[in-house]
């Protein structure tokens, strides 16, 4: 009873609560916010050297060879003094790229990579502290919005950095509220760099999600492993796959967990017991990719309007800069 009590208070609640309320609606589903503990994080940063796995490649491409297009589209000038805001900064080996053109022109910002993992801020200021040694940044460690609201009193004009398709794991309709949640916390002439993975061939995108060495399907089962260690439950991955799939007329990459046979596991945490059929599945993500027009209708009633959009050699990926306009 004791060791059971200690489990309950050491759980995140809100895991709890998802998990619980998630696999009791039908279809099932979990969210893909809950991916990222520290082995889905580890995970992820293997996908990201995956031949498969094109995004970021592709969007590093962009801030290789075009910085000077970025900086151009986004009107700052060396005399006026600018705030460079990253949302999520991952290893920063995009964003690098970027301030290294920065710093040779004598540019003058300060960088602030916000994220709730210290450990990726360490990651960060350990990059910039590598490749541009007297360059000083200003790491914040917390939510995204609770951060942009405390900079807003800043008089200085600001760049939003949000990349890596991050965005395209919301629903369009959530995105749109995260845009405008964005919006409400910049000023006018505000910019935002919005990193999509753009619409294309199945042949293209799905290997993406659904790599040769099986890191992704790793990826997605780790749901399954984190709820069985911080909520006592007893998922036997083997009896479980990977599943994804593309449409490419509706340009979303989808991902669900399937059973392979009937079978009901004991979540003991929750005090529940869920019962699956074979083949009866789990939705956990979704990756829109994006066209103008979806990013578009994803801007409505923002007061963001696009004034750039810069694409790989390949034209696979985009990072479009949004202004704020009112
Ligand atoms: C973080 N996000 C943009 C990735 C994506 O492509 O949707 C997460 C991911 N899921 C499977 N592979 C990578």
């Amino acid at each position: 009873m004791a060791i059971h009590r200690n489990t309950i208070s050491k759980m995140n609640k809100q895991f709890a609560k998802d998990v619980k309320l998630g696999l009791s609606e039908t279809p099932k589903n979990l969210s893909s916010k809950y991916f990222y503990d520290e082995k889905g994080s580890t995970l992820f940063s293997e996908i990201m050297k995956l031949p498969e796995y094109y995004l970021t490649n592709a969007e590093f491409d962009i801030f290789k060879n075009q910085p000077l297009d970025i900086i151009q589209l986004l009107e700052i000038h060396k005399t006026s003094y600018f705030e460079l805001i990253e949302l999520g900064a991952g290893d920063g080996s995009k964003t690098i790229e970027l301030l290294k053109v920065l710093e040779h022109e004598n540019y003058h910002y300060q960088y602030l990579p916000i994220d709730i993992s210290q450990k990726a801020l360490d990651q960060i200021e350990n990059t910039v502290a590598q490749q541009l040694p007297n360059k000083k940044i200003t790491p914040k460690k917390g939510d995204y919005f609770q951060i942009l609201n405390e900079l807003k009193n800043s008089p200085f004009p600001k760049v939003v950095l949000f990349l890596g398709s991050n965005i395209g794991n919301m629903e369009d309709a959530l995105a749109n509220s995260f845009l405008k949640k964005l919006s409400k916390n910049l000023s006018k002439g505000d910019k935002i760099i919005l990193g999509t993975d753009l619409k294309k061939e199945k042949d293209i995108v799905l290997p993406a999600y659904n790599d040769s060495k099986g890191i992704t399907r790793d990826f997605n089962l780790n749901l399954l492993e984190r709820i069985n260690r911080e909520l006592d439950a007893n998922f036997d991955i083997n009896q479980f796959e990977h599943v994804p799939e593309y449409d490419e007329l509706e340009g979303i990459a989808k991902s669900r967990i399937r059973s392979k046979i009937d079978q009901k596991i004991p979540i003991n945490s929750l005090n529940l017991t869920v019962s699956f059929k074979e083949k009866e599945t789990i939705h956990t993500e979704i990756s829109r990719k994006y066209d103008d027009v979806i990013l578009e209708k994803i801007c409505t009633n923002t007061g963001l309007k696009t004034i750039g959009k810069l694409m790989d050699k390949r034209e696979y990926f985009a990072d479009y800069i949004l202004e704020k306009k009112s």
